[in-house]
């Protein structure tokens, strides 16, 4: 899995720039004695900014990108000139991206739409002049203050697809071979468990031109929300549609036990899941005649639709697009709203933490080693005595 182009996670230290100190400095020209102070501000340390972006679709631009630094803030000069500002450094990621801070597994912020920016991490203020100092007591300021300190944080950047409708079920039923019948994405199908490793995003043409978005997720089983099978890792794709397909095939033993199974798992990843609109498909009914069918009926689920499908034969694939049509579009889900309207994402545990980063390849720490000048605390303002004019007479 690690050389896939599929990358919905990624780990990067990140840091702002911090603010450029004010200056002391005392104004120094011919025929003008006491000319007072003159020291001007630094500048204001770049910010860390995350902006959504809707030509990426992964986060695989990321996944060498180690850590980000943002530029400091210059430090300001005699003569009230201000330190340049650093420069902010953005760093774009496909919509659906959740940041969350690698120390804590705390949610820091969720990027869902095109162009939104939020600032990861403010860049320190810079310091002001002594030149603001001054005061008719205090003529000549020695002092200024120092810039902001620049702030730090590795990050976990995870792609949660915004898709309309999530196909969940166990591997092997059918859903990738549902995708390929609906849209024109053309996943691996296979007889055999997880084929699908990654997820797959279709568009299904509805009627007069309308479409919606479908996403494919490698199967789940039952344990996936403690990390069994492709687990966790996928799990989270789940989240951000906002209707859910659940596909169980017409031979399984007892199709609601399964059903019930799925939801179970999705339920404790997050109870938020069981707020999603759902609808059920029982797939490979070609291998069921209409006598079976009838006795099946009434052992279903009944509180949510139903339909019986083959992806095969096309039989229930139009009645199946009308009701997940309808159920998108009723009030409690109107697309739009519930896309922009984030799901609450649940802060991470730390086992959980370590667990996904092994998966990932990722718990190797890394040290990152840079230079930083004297810290900000036992900061002393360099200045040469001769640029001091004395302090004003009385
Ligand atoms: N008879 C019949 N077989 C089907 C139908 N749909 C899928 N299959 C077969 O079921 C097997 C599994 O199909 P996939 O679409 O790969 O299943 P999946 O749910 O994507 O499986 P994972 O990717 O492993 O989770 C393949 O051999 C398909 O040919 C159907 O409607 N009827
Ligand atoms: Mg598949």
């Amino acid at each position: 899995m690690a050389e896939s182009n599929f990358v919905d996670y990624v780990k990067i230290y990140c840091r702002s720039g911090k603010g450029g100190r004010g200056s002391v400095h005392m104004r120094r020209e011919k025929y003008m004695p006491n000319g007072g102070p003159d020291g001007g501000d630094g500048g204001r340390g770049g910010h860390v900014i995350l902006r959504g972006n809707r030509n990426y679709w992964t986060l695989l631009h990321l996944k060498y990108e180690r850590h980000v630094f943002a530029e400091h803030g210059g430090n300001g000069s005699k003569n009230k000139s201000f330190g340049k500002d650093g420069a902010d450094k953005i760093i774009e990621v496909p919509c659906g991206t959740v940041a969350y801070n690698a120390e804590t597994g705390e949610y820091v912020c969720d990027i869902t739409e095109h162009g939104q920016e939020v600032i990861l991490l403010k860049g320190g203020r810079g310091g002001l002049g002594n030149w603001h100092f001054r005061t008719a007591t205090r003529q000549a300021p020695r002092f200024a203050q120092p810039g902001e300190p620049m702030q730090e944080m590795t990050v976990i950047l995870e792609l949660k697809l915004l898709a309309d409708v999530g196909l969940v079920g166990f591997p092997n039923a059918g859903k990738s071979t549902l995708l390929s019948t609906v849209s024109a994405a053309r996943p691996k199908i296979a007889n055999y468990p997880f084929t699908t490793l990654e997820p797959n995003l279709g568009i299904v043409s509805y009627r007069e031109g309308k479409s919606f978005v479908m996403a494919d997720i490698p199967g789940i089983i039952e344990g996936a929300s403690e990390g069994k099978g492709l687990g966790l890792r996928f799990l989270r794709h789940i989240e951000r549609n906002s209707l859910l397909l659940f596909m169980v095939p017409g031979d399984t033993d007892d199709i609601r036990k399964e059903y019930e199974v799925l939801l179970n798992e999705l339920a404790r990843f997050n109870p938020e899941m069981l707020d999603k609109q759902r609808v059920l498909a029982i797939t490979k009914s070609d291998m069921l005649d209409e006598e079976l069918i009838a006795m099946l009926e009434p052992t279903l689920p009944q509180d949510i639709p139903h339909v019986f499908i083959s992806s095969i034969t096309g039989l229930g694939i139009s009645e199946l697009k009308d009701i997940l049509w309808t159920e998108l579009n009723k009030d409690s889900n109107q697309l739009e709203a519930v896309r922009r309207e984030a799901i609450v994402h649940r802060a991470k545990n730390l086992t959980e933490l370590q667990q996904e980063l092994q998966d990932m390849g990722e718990d190797e720490d890394f040290e990152f080693e840079y230079e930083d000048e004297a810290d900000d605390e036992d900061f002393e303002y360099e200045y040469e005595e001769e640029d001091w004019e004395d302090e004003p007479q009385k």
